[in-house]
């Protein structure tokens, strides 16, 4: 291998969960195998005299999101397509490609298409100029990703929503802690959903929740991730499943105190990697603006023809080395099987499709060591000498 340098003798992940000390969490396990409950834990049983864990992390993250109303999930996606129901939107609603597959699946669980819409190429963000474009009689909505914590447009959005009279839904999966100028990122908009899944800086193996500004929905969003079910003998509405349990629940708290920790962590990393990948040519760290709290999800880098290597050829040669990367989001969600001969597709996307091909997700976590990532560095660094 190149000027002596070895591969991993393990491999590097591109995430680690970050996980409690188990001695806390037997202890909380403790507390809950005394108390016998195990879940169904939301407010309603909480007015009901349980002190529950879901219902003490519920609070917890509406004051660390800094939002007005808040309701935990068992995930991002089951959230996200509550939310959507919660508005009865239908007919069309307007997305980015470049997202994960739950964004657009979310919709169509709600009997909704799906329109793609191109982003902007600075942001990597739905582009608000091209949603204009794709509006018809039928959009009821706008859902923006805030993808690798990046704030979408927030403000030409809700613009155009009000213009148009649309409901503007975020997903936040990647944007846990993002404020812009010290406002939660989940006050934008009229929801916005977040994940809790194990490969999420703030994570409850699986969970997630959804943020509104109007407190006084929280009943209706409880009803709908609790089958509908109001008492025993009153169902109001066609709810799903959608409650995290108490285990979950513990996990959550035990993480919620140590993320500071791990955010700095994550910081430090993401400095090593700034300083050394930004004197690279063609490598183009991705990161929000200065007025923006980073989420620290992802460190990301966008791979130009100016480097002399694709992308998929930097992937390919990191994995020699031990070094797992990912393509997020290549490929986009408007060329999967299951949209791609839709209506949901209308046009082109070449600003998008030129960023899933450009994309690169290093490794990113606070188990990484620090020699580790100025490791990784070097490989990018040298690659040019490989034959
Ligand atoms: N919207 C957006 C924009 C999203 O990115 C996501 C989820 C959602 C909505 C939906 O939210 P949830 O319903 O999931 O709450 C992962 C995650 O499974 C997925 O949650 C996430 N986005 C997506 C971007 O990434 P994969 O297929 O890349 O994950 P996987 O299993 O390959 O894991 C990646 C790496 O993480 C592994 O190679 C090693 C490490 N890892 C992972 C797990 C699960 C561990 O070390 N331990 C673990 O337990 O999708």
């Amino acid at each position: 291998m190149i000027n002596q340098i070895e591969p991993f003798s393990h491999p590097i992940l591109v995430t680690k969960p970050l996980l409690p000390d188990l001695q806390d969490l037997n202890r909380m396990l403790q507390e809950i195998w005394n108390s016998g409950w195990v879940t169904n834990g939301g407010v309603k049983h909480f007015k009901a005299g349980h002190d529950t864990k879901h219902y003490q992390l519920e609070t917890k993250l509406q004051e660390y999101l800094k939002v007005p109303g808040f309701s935990l999930f068992n995930n991002g996606t089951t959230a996200l397509m509550v939310g959507i129901k919660q508005y009865l939107l239908q007919g069309e609603v307007i997305t980015t490609p470049f997202t994960f597959a739950a964004t657009p699946h979310s919709l169509v669980w709600n009997n909704i298409t799906p329109v793609f819409c191109d982003i902007d190429n600075t942001t990597l963000t739905i582009d608000p100029n091209e949603v204009e474009k794709l509006i018809t009689e039928k959009t009821t909505g706008i859902l923006g990703v805030h993808v690798f914590g990046m704030p979408c447009h927030v403000d030409s959005l809700m613009a155009i929503a009000k213009k148009y009279k649309l409901r503007v839904l975020f997903d936040a999966a990647h944007a846990f802690g993002t404020e812009i100028d010290g406002t939660g990122i989940g006050t934008y908009g009229d929801i916005t959903m977040f994940s809790f899944h194990a490969t999420k800086l703030f994570n409850t193996i699986e969970g997630g929740g959804l943020t509104y500004n109007s407190p006084e929905m929280k009943d209706e969003i409880e009803l709908l991730k609790d089958f509908g079910i109001q008492s025993e003998e009153k169902v109001t509405s066609q709810g799903l499943n959608g409650k995290l349990n108490e285990i979950q629940a513990a996990i959550g708290l035990l993480n919620l105190e140590i993320i500071d920790d791990e955010r700095k962590k994550r910081a430090l990393i993401r400095e090593i990697y700034t300083e050394n990948l930004n004197k690279i040519k063609g490598i183009n760290v991705f990161s929000v603006p200065n007025n923006v709290r980073d989420s620290y999800q992802y460190f990301v880098v966008r791979i130009t023809k100016d480097f002399g290597f694709s992308r998929d050829k930097v992937y390919d040669f990191l994995r020699k080395y031990n070094i797992q990367t990912r393509k997020y989001f290549y490929p986009l969600c408007s060329d999967f099987d299951c949209y791609k001969d839709t209506s949901a597709v209308r046009n082109k996307y070449p600003v998008a499709e030129k960023a899933a091909k450009e994309v690169l997700c290093l490794p990113f976590h606070g188990q990484l060591q620090l020699d580790e990532v100025s490791k990784i560095c070097n490989l990018i660094k040298e690659m040019k000498y490989v034959r």
